[in-house]
Order: structure tokens, then sequence, then C-alpha cells
């Protein structure tokens, strides 16, 4: 399980380039530190890993999964990735043949995931995968104490059939080991998440009942929600998520810090959304815990239904696709173009993928 600390990620700077046989220009930019605001097209980590390769050893990457070492009949997670892999009877979790692209263009690797729901009467669906980054069960696990900030970065994309339906997504959270009684991440219907020493923050698709046009958004637990339900933060920029295209998602979580001395949880905390590089949401002054020892210790990737119609058969599954997922203690950003090479006469030479990421990616 690799969820071992790395060395606080410090301001980087990265080079300009010129693609100089396709005439694309991209610029570099000065990483930031966790917590800086971030311009809306800011560089991070996966600008110094062309196509990602090497991603998940970087600098400020704690965990990466791109699910081509997937093994068996692709429902087989490597031995130190995830904690945890749903099977039950109304969803199927596996890699499968694909990779993101987009206009007919190929990016890295050779598989995705594939989560499938079905409808069976009277039950709700949920499938995907869920991560331990911290001690979550018990304290004496052997995880770590977890993490004030974290980014997650993913691609994803909705099955050629999909509809919108009442849905959950992807969770962040963390509970308070050291209370007896502390929730579950994803516990619902509590109003005041500290009283049951959890937090916890999801990432879900939103749209009209069987639209083909979804939004991302969040559906958070934090301390000042008003009522027992989660709470949707004002979007900043809508941008649309259609289905049967890959889109980069990524997301910022930075807990709020508490005052040592008084106890007073200062309203600090911050949520950040980017869609394809572009920020859409950001939400300041944000309260998750009471006590400085609680922190983010869980990631969910998943999809969940509130009851799927009955068009969504076993047959004839519900499907999202997941790829390339990085999570890190700094802005990542979308994949880049793998770095041209240069032949023996010094012209540069590359490929189509370089071309497509240059233009769709930058
Ligand atoms: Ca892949």
């Amino acid at each position: 399980m690799k969820t071992i600390v790395k060395p606080a990620h410090k301001a980087f700077i990265l080079l300009s380039g010129v693609a100089l046989w396709t005439g694309v220009l991209w610029t570099g930019a000065i990483g930031t530190e966790p917590g800086d605001p971030i311009s809306p097209r800011a560089t991070g980590v996966a600008a110094k890993c062309p196509n990602d390769i090497g991603i998940a050893e970087a600098p400020g990457v704690i965990f990466a999964d791109d699910f081509e070492s997937w093994g068996g009949d692709g429902a087989t997670t490597p031995a130190d990735k995830w904690h945890g892999i749903r099977m039950n009877q109304t969803s199927r979790t596996r890699a499968v043949p694909g990779n993101v692209s987009a206009a007919g263009v190929q990016g890295p690797g050779e598989r995705v995931l594939e989560i499938a729901c079905w409808h069976e009467k009277g039950k709700s669906q949920v499938g995907g995968l869920w991560l331990k980054l911290g001690n979550y069960s018990h304290s004496n696990e052997g995880l770590g104490d977890g993490y004030d900030e974290l980014y997650v970065r993913y691609y994803m994309k909705f099955g050629e059939n999909y509809r919108a339906v009442r849905n959950h997504g992807s969770n962040l959270g963390g509970r308070d080991v050291t209370m007896k009684n502390a929730a579950w991440v994803g516990m619902a219907g509590i109003r005041d998440v500290s009283t049951r020493g959890y937090f916890y923050s999801g990432l879900q698709p939103w749209g009209e009942r069987g639209s083909r046009e979804l939004e991302m958004g969040f559906y958070s637990y934090h301390l000042d929600k008003k009522g027992p339900w989660g709470a949707r933060y004002k979007v900043r920029k809508r941008i649309p998520i259609r289905v049967g295209i890959w889109h980069c998602v990524e997301r910022h979580m930075k807990l709020n810090s508490v005052e040592r001395s008084t106890g007073k949880a200062n309203a600090d905390g911050l949520e950040e959304l980017w869609i394809d590089g572009e920020l859409s949401i950001r939400k300041e002054g944000l309260r998750f815990r009471r006590v400085p020892h609680l922190r983010i210790a869980s990631f969910s990737l998943e999809t969940y239904y509130h009851g799927l119609p009955e068009e969504f058969g076993r047959t004839n599954p519900i499907k999202v696709y997941f790829d390339n997922v990085v999570i890190a203690r700094a802005y990542i950003g979308p994949i880049t173009p793998k770095r041209l090479e240069h032949g023996p006469r010094g012209k540069a030479i590359g490929d189509a993928a370089a071309i497509f990421f240059a233009v769709t990616f930058q």
C-alpha cells in the first residue's frame, strides 16, 4: 500500500516548450504551495510527467492507478493499490479494454475501470473502489494520520446509454478513530457531523433526470451545512459533461485549521473542482472538523444509485468509466503530451497523440 507521506511539495518551475513541427505552443507556469489560489488553467504535477509516465513516483504524489496492471479477468486489484472493491448482486467493477481518448485519438494505456450497475427491484446499487489514506478502521492500522489537504484527479466517461438518474459519486473524507461511535464516511442524514466524528464530501454528476448532459458538483457533509443532507456549492463556471466523452476531473480538499490553544475551528477550509483543467467550483470558508487529528483518510471511486430504472437491466447496465487516477499533495492537472523526440538531424518527431493532447488538454 503506497500511502507513505513524501516530502511536502514545494514550488516547482516548469519550462516552456515549443512543439516545432506542430506549431503548437505550450507554456509552463510556476507551481504553487498547496492551498494557494490556483489559476483556472494552472499546470501541475502531470505537466512534469508527459502521458502520465512515472507520475506515481513524482514528488507529492501519494497514489496512482492507471488500471493497466489489474489481473485475471480484470476484477483483481494489484496488491499495492486499493483496499476494497465492491462485489455484490447489483454491480460489477472491473478493468476492461480501453483508454482515455477523444476526437478519435487515443491517450496512454490499454485498460480502464468500468463500473456497471443494474436494476433490481427495491434495491439501491453501488459499485466501485475504496482506498484508505490513513488510519480509518482503528487507530493502530499503521496507515498514518491521513492528510489535511489533497488533490484527486481522474478521467471519467459516462457510457453511451447513460442518462441522468438520482445518484451519488465518489467520496473524500475521514473519521475520528479516537471516538468510539465515529460514523463511517458516507453516513447520511446527520446535521452536525462533528457529533459523530466524521466528514466527507461527495463529487457526483448532477443533471435533469433522463438528460445526456450533466455537470459535476459537490455534495458535502461539512460542519456548517444547514440540514441533515449534503450541501451543494455554487458553480462558478458551468462546464457541461457529455455522455460518451472522456473528461478530466480534479478536486481539491483543504481542511480547516483548529486553534490548538482554544480549540476554535477556523472557517478556512476549501474545496475546488476543475473540469478538463478549467476551474468550475471554488468554495471557501468551509469547516470540516473541530479536532486537528481528524484528517482525510478515505477515498472512494464509486457510483451509487437510489434505485435504477428498469431499463438498466443486468444485460444492459448503466456504465461509468474511469482511468488515470492520481492523488497528490499538489495540483495535478490533465495529462500532458508526450515529449517530442528529436531525430538524427535535430528534427522534432512525435505522434498524433502529442498533437491531440497539446491542443485538447493545454
Ligand atoms: Ca489505463
